[in-house]
């Protein structure tokens, strides 16, 4: 591993009347610091009314920050919130020192992690959103990646200002029509699987909550040794794009599983609007799948989140099972169902029939059991259930093949009337 040599921080963070959860947000603040190469070495926090906005901070707290900095020479300013491009300017004035906020650490992270050309171009275009309204103020130091070479004489009397932003818009702009042709492909590649009727779910949830695991230990137990998992890790943000695996239940039953990146408090929203495209399968999902790190203390205020982030996203009133995962590390009981909700914990491959219940119950509700004779030169008929339905029982009978089986009721209809229902005549 490389070893980089780490840049001492400042963190600092306004607690308003009503924000309870104030605490738990600059310890998570420290861990994006830390995730991306910067060390932590002060801190400061203001109680007050309303966020001010010249400063962000009251005027009072600036010298004591200044004071503050200077524990360490080259330290950052970090603030626990997006900050709008004057504050930014102005704090950078007063205080002589490079001053970021919650959000462009958010976006380091994803730049970083991002590894389909999809998220790549998604993170990007945030990141160039982000930066536009604030290059002004920008330090050197900061974002401006690719800028000035080769373009000088282009546009007399244009600043470099002018120049930069009009680079930036044209590169947002190149950017958007090729993601545009990206989604344009996926779409219709999902509109295939709508006409397959295959039932969708997604693992939604907050950041390592044990998304990718669960979706590991499903296909694990349900196409063992496929060697198809995803990328599963301790830290945040390790899924950055959606993935899908088909998953086929013993009994030929089979759905499509999509992991998609955990959710954060605060989460950008020039990233949720870049991600939204790749968020589009949630919203057209038949069933959420909510997993939740039921070990952490603060997982209600994670769950609210990501409810919210949901709600953002378009996809609320979606049917959703509660995996309240991690619970080895926990004294709950588990595995343990209550209506909607199940208590489990995927590293140990537990309580994973269970959720299958659940699922069951809550996407293959549209299912007949039937016995049919279907006559011998109707064969693509059986063919068809051998591959799509439960086939209980098979005999060969002089008018054709008898089969005992469960099936989607669309089946069923589909091919009413190539078949002899034998259920209805006994
Ligand atoms: N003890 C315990 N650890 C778990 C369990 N499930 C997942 N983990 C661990 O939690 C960490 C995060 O797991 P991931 O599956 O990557 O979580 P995620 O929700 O996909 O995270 P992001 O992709 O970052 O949003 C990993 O270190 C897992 O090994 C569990 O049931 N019990
Ligand atoms: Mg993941």
């Amino acid at each position: 591993m490389e070893q980089t040599l780490r840049q001492p921080a400042v963190i600092v963070g306004v607690q308003l009347q009503n924000d309870l959860h104030f605490d738990y947000s600059m310890d998570e603040l420290r861990n994006l610091a830390a995730a991306c190469n910067l060390e932590v070495v002060a801190e400061l926090t203001q109680k007050a009314a309303k966020i001010n906005s010249a400063h962000y901070i009251g005027s009072g707290k600036i010298a004591e920050l200044a004071q503050l900095a200077e524990t360490a020479e080259d330290a950052v300013i970090i603030f626990n919130d997006e900050l709008t491009p004057s504050q930014i300017r102005n704090l950078e004035s007063s205080l002589d020192r490079t001053v970021i906020d919650r959000t462009i650490l958010i976006l380091n992270i994803f730049a970083e992690r991002a590894q389909t050309k999809e998220a790549q171009l998604q993170v990007e275009v945030a990141r160039l959103q982000y930066m536009l309204p604030r290059l002004s103020g920008m330090r050197e130091s900061l974002g401006r990646q690719g800028g000035g070479a080769g373009l000088k004489n282009r546009g007399t009397g244009e600043t470099k200002l002018e120049l930069d932003r009009r680079r930036i818009e044209e590169r947002i702009y190149a950017l958007q029509t090729e993601l545009q042709s990206m989604v344009a492909r996926r779409q219709i590649q999902r509109k295939q699987r709508h006409k397959n009727e295959v039932p969708v779910i997604c693992l939604v949830g907050y950041t390592n909550s044990g998304k990718s695991s669960l979706m590991n230990v499903m296909i694990e137990t349900y196409h063992p040794g496929s060697g198809k998992q995803v990328f599963a890790k301790d830290m945040l943000f390790a899924t950055l794009e959606t993935s899908v695996r088909s998953i086929r239940l013993p009994d030929q039953k089979s759905f499509l599983l999509t992991d998609t990146v955990g959710f954060v408090s605060q989460l950008p929203h020039h990233l949720v609007k870049a991600f939204r495209s790749t968020l589009e399968e949630v919203t057209e999902a038949d069933l959420l799948i909510h997993v939740v790190d039921v070990s952490d203390p603060q997982h209600k205020q994670h769950m609210e989140v990501t409810e919210e982030t949901l709600k953002a996203l378009g996809a609320e009133g979606i049917k959703t099972i509660y995996a309240y995962n991690k619970a080895d590390l926990t004294d709950l009981a588990y595995p343990d169902i209550q209506k909607d909700a199940i208590w489990l914990s995927a590293k140990q491959g537990k309580g994973i029939e269970e959720l299958t219940g659940l699922i069951r119950k809550a996407v293959f509700n549209d299912y007949v059991q039937r016995e049919i004779l279907v006559p011998y030169d109707r064969g693509s008929v059986v063919s068809y259930f051998n591959e799509h339905a439960n086939v209980l029982g098979v005999s060969y009978e002089e008018e054709g093949t008898r089969l005992k089986l469960e099936c989607r009721l669309a089946d069923y209809e589909r091919f009413r009337d190539d078949f002899v229902d034998v259920t209805l005549e006994d």
